[in-house]
């Protein structure tokens, strides 16, 4: 009896666990853009970007929904956000990386 409490618990605890941890959005940062873009967020809902450079430097920021990141290609940077708002929002490269730098922007909308 106590075995099947202790299994029974562990199961709520790890499901628990799993529901609770934010949905990941992979984005790549190239040479002038951010795909995937558009993506699409829900208001309320916690989610992780998790934002890889391929080539060199970049940043992202978005000054509603407040990622600021710095990005290299020798590591893997996150943030993670809850969309209070519906709405599209527009991201970009903060960190000067070449001709088309004041293009490179990555389109978010939250539903
Ligand atoms: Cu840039």
């Amino acid at each position: 009896m106590k075995r099947i409490f202790f299994t029974l618990l562990s199961v709520v605890i790890l499901g628990t666990a799993q529901e609770t941890q934010p949905r990941v959005v992979t984005i790549s940062a190239k040479p002038f853009e951010f795909p995937p873009s558009p993506v699409t967020l829900k208001r309320g809902e916690p989610v992780t970007l998790r934002v890889s450079a391929e080539d060199r430097d970049h940043g992202f920021y978005q000054k509603d929904l407040q990622p600021e990141l710095d990005l290299s290609p020798d590591h893997v940077a996150e943030a993670t956000i809850t969309p209070e708002k519906t709405g599209r929002f527009v991201a970009i490269c903060d960190h000067f990386c070449g001709s088309g730098h004041g293009n490179m922007k990555m389109i978010i909308n939250v539903e």
